[in-house]
Parts: structure tokens; sequence; C-alpha cells
């Protein structure tokens, strides 16, 4: 998204109802599987949730004028742009939403906040801790002049796991003791699989640590309510070479290939971390979990309780309460569809439940708030920082066979 000629095209497409309230016009950058899961989001949330401002689907934008214009026909945006530098000088637009490669966040995010928009960047929030770190300070700064900034760590709002936040919260499961995560997909299991940006260091900044383990790290974090202290790891690319793409992709993968190329990302990351507070977590994160194609589990054990969660039965938390009786006690499944459970007093009734998109309709829905009332976004550029420190962590950790790393705060 960094070259080309402006183009602008006006089509009048479906750019958000008509609801009197003053707009929130979005630019977004990136059209593929991460801008549609966004675009659905901008789409519904202000039809679903009674939003402060209304979000319009101002502006895509991506390199390939025919792409991007039929991007735009499909997911309803009203106007075109093929040179990210052009979206983000309009006047018309309020938000710059980043779904690009992580090679590009920085450049993008910090042009965008100069500007004066608010931001959202897609997981993981840059490449190194030095362009996170810049991005945070840049947003700080804005943050100065009534802008927000948010990463995209979407699972945060999957109404489960925020159940599970308040459950942590409240006390229920007592001081933690465990947390043992799992990011499990299958979609490189295949040698063939091409060679596509996730498996590119300078284009994804890592493998199945950034794209996969960013998320789990985030939403053990916003679980437990601290920041890991430090990390042991171990980091493995299985398939060193690849067909490369020969055309367009399609999903995660290319529609033909031609040739072969390096891998240079890690395939998965095993590590073990230390929270401040005494729990001890396990992490693993790949793409070679036969059979396993979106499995996000977590669990935590605490002193009072447990609960379980697994982003395959995203509709559910299963929950121990360690405080009942012996004779009778044992996981329980909490149906996570009620109208007091968060985000659900807006969609449908109890036992109709929602699913992987519909937690970009309700980051969409945070971030709007967030925007009018001009507070800073959870999470925030510094929550992506952090997880950045703990990717880097890992890595280096990783790279001494294992050798205990901390994580500077
Ligand atoms: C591919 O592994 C991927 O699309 C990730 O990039 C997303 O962040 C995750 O939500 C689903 O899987």
């Amino acid at each position: 998204q960094q070259e080309g000629t402006e183009t602008r095209t006006e089509t009048g497409t479906d750019a958000g109802s008509d609801t009197g309230k003053p707009p929130l016009r979005v630019g977004m950058v990136g059209y593929a599987f991460m801008g549609a899961a966004h675009s659905q989001g901008w789409r519904t949330a202000g039809r679903v949730f009674d939003l402060p401002l209304n979000p319009e689907l101002a502006v895509i934008c991506g390199r390939d004028a025919g792409a991007v214009r039929a991007a735009a026909d499909r997911h309803g945006w009203a106007a075109t742009e093929t040179d990210w530098r052009a979206l983000v000088e309009r006047d018309d637009v309020d938000l710059v939403d980043i779904c690009t490669p992580g090679d590009s966040h920085a450049e993008i995010a910090l042009a965008a906040l100069a500007a004066g928009k608010h931001v959202l960047c897609e997981k993981p929030l840059a490449n190194s801790v030095a362009e996170a770190e810049a991005m945070t300070r840049a947003a700080e700064q804005a943050h100065g002049r009534g802008q927000v900034a948010m990463v995209g760590f979407n699972y945060r709002r999957v109404p489960a796991t925020a159940l599970a936040r308040r459950m942590v919260a409240e006390g229920r499961l007592g001081r933690l003791r465990h947390v043992r995560v799992a990011y499990l997909q299958d979609w490189l299991v295949d040698p063939q699989f091409p060679l596509t940006w996730r498996l590119r260091r300078e284009q994804a900044g890592s493998g199945s640590l950034g794209d996969l383990g960013a998320h789990i790290v985030d939403l053990a974090q916003y679980l437990v309510g601290e920041p890991l202290a430090g990390v042991s790891a171990l980091t493995e690319t299985f398939v060193r070479e690849r067909p490369l793409p020969g055309g367009p992709t399609s999903g995660l993968s290319a529609v033909s290939t031609v040739g072969t190329g390096a891998v240079t990302v890690d395939d998965a990351a095993l590590f073990t971390g230390r929270f401040a507070s005494g729990a001890l977590a396990s992490f693993e994160a790949t793409r070679y979990a036969t059979g396993r194609k979106n499995a996000l589990r977590i669990e935590l054990n605490g002193e009072r309780g447990s609960l379980a969660f697994d982003l395959e039965r995203l509709n559910e938390l299963s929950y121990h309460d360690g405080t009942e009786p012996g004779g009778h006690a044992g996981f329980r499944r909490i149906l996570v569809t009620e109208p007091d459970h968060p985000y659900l007093d807006a969609w449908w009734p109890p036992g109709h439940g929602l699913g992987y998109e519909h937690t970009f309709v309700h980051q969409a829905r945070d971030l709007v708030h967030a925007v009018a009332e001009g507070r800073r976004p959870d999470p925030s550029f510094a929550d992506g920082l952090q997880v950045q420190r703990v990717l880097a962590a890992v890595e280096e950790s990783a790279e001494k066979n294992s050798v205990y790393t901390p994580i500077a705060a």
C-alpha cells in the first residue's frame, strides 16, 4: 500500500445509515482478510449498538485500482484510493484503520497521527520494539490533541473472554496460580502451502509468534490483569523452503505458485512465563497443529476456582467454583448468550450465539465510544508496545536456547 498514483472514485455506495448522529468517517488501508473483517465491524456496529457517532465507510485503499474497487463494492465503501498517503491526508477521513502487513504499520500510523486522525492498527502493533515505541510516543502526543489510537486485539471482544475478565476481576478465581494458553492452527502443515507474506520476516516481523502469539500474550495479560515479568522460549521452523506465490493471495493462501523461497520466520513458538503476582504461564503458538483450525484455548486456575475458554466454542465458558462442596463440584458450562453478559444486550435472544466476525463489530463499537469520550482505548498503543516487548523477549530467549529473559516495564 506504499506506492501508486492517487485515484479517487466516489460511488455513493452504502456508507452507513442516516442516524442523525455526527459521523466518524473511516479510511481503511488494506482489503484482504483483515480488511474484510474490519469492514464488517464498521458496517454493523452502528446498526446494532446505540453509538454516540455514526461510523461511515468513507474510503478504502489498496495499490491495485481494480482490486480495491471490487473490495469497495463488495464491502460497502464509498470511495477508493491507491496511495495510503493520499488517504491519510483526506479531509473527509477522521479515523485511519490499518489492515496491512506489519512492515507498514509504523509508517502509516505515524503519518495518520501527524495528520490529526484517530488510528486503529491491526496486531501485532509493529515489527519491532523500536517501531512500537515510536508509535506509542506519537499516540501519547496525539492523545493530548484529542486523538485516540487502538491496537486490534479482537479476542478481548468475545463476550465469553470479556466475561472471564469480569469474573477474574471480581475475585471469583482468587489468587491465580496457572495460566495455560495455546493458539493452534494447521494451515502450514502442507509443505507445498505457498510462502505468503505471513512467512516473511521483512513483512510480518515474525511467524506464528507475532501472528498468533501476540493474540494469546495480550489475552492472557488482559485476563490476569497484569503484564508478564519474563519468559523462557523455544521456537522452530519446520519447513524451511516453500513454493513462492505466483499471483494474488486468496484468504491466507495464494492462487498459484512459481519457484521456491526460504521461510524466514518461526513456524511455532513455545514459551513459559511468570507474572509478577507469582502465577506461572505456558504459551504455545503454531500453525502445524493438524486438525486444529482456529483453536485459541486458555485456562486459568486460581485458589478459589478455574475458568476455561476455547475459541472454537466461543459462546461458552467453563467454570469450576472451587468453594462448592466436594460431592457436587465440577466444571460447568456457562452459555455466554445472556443480555447481562458483555456486549449481548444488543444482540439476539439467549441461546442465539455469536461468531468470529462479531469481535470486529465489538471492536468498532468500543473504539467509537473511546473517540467520542476522548479517552485512551483498551487496548492502547502502549498495550501493543508491551506485547511487542514480550515477543522480543521470546525471540531473545529462544536464540539463547530458552534462557529466562525479563521483560522491560
Ligand atoms: C492467521 O493465522 C490469522 O488470520 C491471524 O492473522 C489472525 O490474527 C487470527 O485472528 C486468525 O488467524
